[in-house]
C-alpha cells in the first residue's frame, strides 16, 4: 500500500529498474490501487476513498508553467532533455471571437481556482460549484496572494506590464551576486524578443475607449512629471480590430482581469511553453497538482502528484521520480512545497531560511474618483500609462493606471503603485491543514505605501478621492520570495546543499523587484539560471 502523504518510500520500481521507462509508457507503469483516508488540500474536493496510484521515472521534471517554469521548459526542450512539466490548471486556448475566459462584471465558475465564489476584490457576489478556474487566492495571515492557475501561469491574467529596473533599483532589491550588466545586455533583451512588448500606439490611445489613460497621462503632466507608455506584450492590430467592431471587446473595454479573450496577448503558453512542446522533448501534464516533494534515499527527487478533475476531485495519485527537479510553481506554490518538505522531514538538511524573505513588491491599489472628466464605464486596457517616479526622495515607486470595466459610469478608475520595502514575510507550516501559511505585517510596507499615497494625491489633485483598496482587502498580485537567492539558493537557483533541486520562479527574489512589476525580471532570471545550469550541471 502506498500513502502519498507519507513522503518518500524506497520502492525499487522508482529508484532503479524503471529508469529506462520511455515518455510514451509514462503512467502506464506500476499502477497500484490504494485505499486511504486521503487528506484533502484546502480548497480541493476530497479524494475518492480508493484512487489508483501510479509510479513513473523521468529525466527532468518542472512544476508550474508560469514565467519561471515556462522559460525552464523551453530551455530544457531546446537542449534536447526529455522533460515532464506538471501544471495544476487547465489549458486556456484563445482564438478570434472565443469566450475562453470569464468576465469581470459577471464572473462564472471559470473565474476562481476551486473556490465557490469570486476571489477578486470588488467582484459582484455570486456562488457556484468550484472549478479549476483561472485565479487562485492563497489565504495568509495579514495578506492574501492572487495568482494565475493554468498553462501559462500568471501570464494568463497579468496586465502585461513588462518593465526592467535600472541598475540602481536592481542593485537595491535584487540579491547580490547577480550582475546587472549581464541582465541589461543579455537577459532582459532575450525576454523582450519572445514577449515583444511595445507601448500603446497613438491611434489607439486617442480613441474614446482609452479616455481614462489620457486623463491619467494629463494628470501626470500637470504635476510636472513625464507619463510613460508601458511596454505591453500585445499585438495592437487585434485591439484595432476590436475598435472597428470586427472582434468582440476584450482589451478595449478593459475586460482582461480574468484573462484576455483577445488572441493578441503574447502569454507564456503561446511563447515559451509552445516552444517547449514543439521541441518534441517536453510533455505538459495538465490538472496535475503537486502535493509534496521529497528526496529519496539515493539522492533522487520524488514528486507526489494528484491528478484531479476540473471539479477538484482526485482521479489518480502519482509518484514521479527524477534526478532534476525544477520548481516553477510561483512564490506561493514553490515556498509552500519547500516549507512542507522541511517541516515534514521529506527533504533533510534544507536551508533553515526556506519560506522567508517574502514581500508583496510594495503593491498598493487605489480607486480614483475624479473631480474633473470621467474615465467612463468601459476603460480600455491593458494598463497603458505609467510614471516611473524612481528618484522620489521617499523611495523609488512606479505608478500605473489599471483600467477596470464598471457596469455604469461612476467617474472612477484604479491606480496601482509599487516600491521597495522590507522582505519580512514568511511561510509557516500548519500541521492541521498540512500546508504552509504566509504571515505578513502591513508595517513592513508602511514607508512604500506612504510614498505611493503622497505621490498619487499630488498627481490627481486635492479635489479627487483616492481610496486605498488594500486597507479593505489586503491582497497582492506580486508575491516574491520564500526561496531567495543568497539564503536558500545560489545565484543560479540551485537549492543550497540539494543536488538536482532548483528554484526558477518568483520565490528566488527577496520580496521586491526594483519598484517594477516582476514578470520580466522573473523570466530574465530563469534564462540566466538555465545558462549556468545547462553549462555546469549534468541533467
Ligand atoms: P506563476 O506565473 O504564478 O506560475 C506558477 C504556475 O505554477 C502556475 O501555472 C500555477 O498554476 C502552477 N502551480 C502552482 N502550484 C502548483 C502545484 N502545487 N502543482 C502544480 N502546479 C502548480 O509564477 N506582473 C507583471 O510583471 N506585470 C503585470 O502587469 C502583472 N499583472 C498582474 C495582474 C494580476 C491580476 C495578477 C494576479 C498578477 C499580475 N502580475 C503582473 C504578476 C505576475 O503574474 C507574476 O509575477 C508572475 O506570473 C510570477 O511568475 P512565476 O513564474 O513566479
Amino acid at each position: 500500500m502506498v500513502k502519498l502523504a507519507d513522503g518518500p518510500t524506497d520502492d525499487p520500481a522508482t529508484t532503479g529498474s524503471s529508469r529506462q521507462l520511455s515518455r510514451r509508457t509514462a503512467f502506464k507503469a506500476a499502477a497500484t490501487v490504494i485505499a486511504a483516508g486521503l487528506a484533502g488540500r484546502p480548497g480541493m474536493a476530497t479524494a475518492a476513498p480508493t484512487v489508483p496510484a501510479v509510479q513513473d521515472r523521468r529525466r527532468a521534471v518542472v512544476i508550474g508553467t508560469g514565467f519561471g517554469g515556462g522559460v525552464t521548459a523551453a530551455r530544457l526542450g531546446r537542449a534536447g532533455i526529455d522533460t515532464l512539466v506538471l501544471e495544476r490548471g487547465i489549458r486556456w486556448t484563445v482564438g478570434p471571437g472565443t469566450d475562453t475566459f470569464p468576465h469581470y462584471t459577471h464572473p462564472d465558475r471559470r473565474a476562481a481556482w476551486l473556490s465557490p465564489e469570486p476571489v477578486f476584490t470588488g467582484s459582484p457576489p455570486t456562488r457556484w460549484k468550484p472549478f479549476t478556474g483561472i485565479l487562485d487566492r492563497v489565504r495568509g495571515q495579514g495578506i492574501d496572494i492572487l495568482c494565475g492557475a493554468g498553462v501559462g501561469g500568471g501570464s494568463l491574467v497579468y496586465g502585461g506590464t513588462t518593465i526592467q529596473p535600472n541598475e540602481r533599483l536592481f542593485t537595491m532589491s535584487m540579491p547580490s551576486g547577480l550582475d546587472f550588466d549581464a541582465f541589461d545586455r543579455e537577459y532582459y533583451p532575450r525576454v523582450a524578443r519572445v514577449l515583444k512588448p511595445s507601448g500603446i500606439p497613438d491611434d489607439i490611445l486617442n480613441t474614446p475607449q482609452y479616455k481614462g489613460s489620457r486623463i491619467w497621462a494629463d494628470a501626470i503632466r500637470a504635476a510636472g512629471m513625464q507619463p510613460w507608455r508601458v511596454p505591453l506584450p500585445v499585438d495592437w492590430d487585434y485591439v484595432r480590430k476590436e475598435l472597428r467592431g470586427e472582434l468582440p471587446p476584450s482589451f478595449s473595454n478593459g475586460d482582461i482581469l480574468y484573462g484576455a479573450n483577445s488572441p493578441g496577448k503574447n502569454t507564456v503558453d503561446k511563447t515559451y511553453i509552445a516552444e517547449a512542446e514543439n521541441s518534441g522533448h517536453v510533455e505538459v501534464a495538465i490538472l496535475h497538482a503537486v502535493r509534496d516533494i521529497a528526496r529519496t534515499a539515493d539522492g533522487a527527487w520524488r514528486v507526489f502528484v494528484d491528478e484531479i478533475t476540473t471539479d477538484g476531485d482526485v482521479r489518480t495519485r502519482k509518484e514521479i521520480t527524477t534526478d532534476a527537479l525544477f520548481l516553477g510553481a510561483g512564490s506561493a506554490g514553490t515556498s509552500r512545497l519547500l516549507v512542507k518538505a522541511h517541516a515534514k522531514g521529506l527533504i533533510p538538511d534544507l536551508p533553515e531560511d526556506v519560506g522567508t524573505r517574502w514581500g508583496n513588491n510594495g503593491d498598493r491599489i487605489f480607486s480614483w474618483t475624479t473631480s474633473g472628466e470621467s474615465p467612463g464605464a468601459e476603460q480600455g486596457g491593458p494598463a497603458s500609462v505609467a510614471v516611473a517616479d524612481w528618484d522620489n526622495p521617499q523611495g523609488p515607486i512606479t505608478l500605473i493606471n489599471g483600467n477596470v470595466p464598471f457596469p455604469v459610469d461612476i467617474r472612477t478608475t484604479s491606480l496601482i503603485g509599487f516600491g521597495i520595502g522590507t522582505p519580512a514575510g514568511r511561510f509557516v507550516y500548519d500541521n492541521d491543514i498540512d500546508d504552509a501559511v504566509l504571515h505578513w505585517s502591513q508595517g513592513d510596507d508602511a514607508a512604500v505605501t506612504a510614498a505611493i499615497q503622497a505621490r498619487l494625491q499630488n498627481i490627481v489633485g486635492a479635489g479627487s478621492v483616492l481610496l486605498d483598496t488594500n486597507t479593505l482587502d489586503t491582497t497582492t498580485y506580486h508575491p516574491l520570495g520564500g526561496a531567495a537567492i543568497g539564503s536558500v539558493c545560489d545565484t543560479a537557483g540551485r537549492v543550497l546543499g540539494q543536488k538536482g533541486l532548483y528554484v526558477m520562479d518568483g520565490a528566488l527574489i527577496p520580496g521586491y523587484s526594483g519598484a517594477c512589476n516582476p514578470s520580466m525580471t522573473i523570466a530574465a532570471l530563469a534564462e540566466h539560471n538555465m545558462d549556468t545550469i545547462l553549462k555546469e550541471d549534468t541533467i
